[in-house]
C-alpha cells in the first residue's frame, strides 16, 4: 500500500513538473484586431496580440459567476467595464505604442496581457 502511494506521488509530481515547465506557455496568437476573450477562472486566451497601428476590438464574455471577475480593467487605456454574466461586452482599443499592457479584474487578482506589436 505504501509503495503504491509513493508511486502515485512520484507520477503526479512528474506530471506537475512537466505541466509547470511545458504546459504553462501562453499561446500567443498572431496579431489580430478582433479578439474574443472568455472570462472563466481567468482570461482565455490570457495573452492577446494586437497591431499598434489599428484599433482593436476585444469582446469579453464572462462565464464565471465569481464576482471577482465581474469587472475588467485595462489601466493603460483607462478602461473599466462591468461584465454581466454570459453577455458580450466589447471594448475598443486605440493602441499607439508597442509594448506589454495589463488586463486585470476589479480587484487586481486575475491578469491577462495585451501585446501590442
Ligand atoms: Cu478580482
Amino acid at each position: 500500500m505504501d509503495k503504491l502511494i509513493v508511486t502515485l506521488l512520484g507520477i503526479s509530481s512528474i506530471g506537475f513538473i512537466y505541466w509547470f515547465f511545458f504546459g504553462k506557455k501562453d499561446e500567443v496568437g498572431s496579431p489580430a484586431t478582433t479578439w474574443n476573450i472568455i472570462v472563466e477562472g481567468g482570461y482565455k486566451p490570457s495573452t492577446i496580440t494586437v497591431p499598434h497601428d489599428k484599433p482593436a476590438t476585444l469582446t469579453f464574455t464572462r462565464k464565471d459567476p465569481n464576482s471577482c471577475l465581474e469587472e475588467i480593467v485595462l489601466p493603460d487605456f483607462k478602461i473599466k467595464k462591468f461584465l454581466p454574466l454570459n453577455k458580450q461586452v466589447t471594448v475598443t482599443l486605440s493602441p499607439t505604442k508597442p509594448g506589454t499592457y495589463d488586463i486585470h479584474c476589479g480587484m487586481n487578482m486575475y491578469h491577462g496581457k495585451i501585446l501590442i506589436v
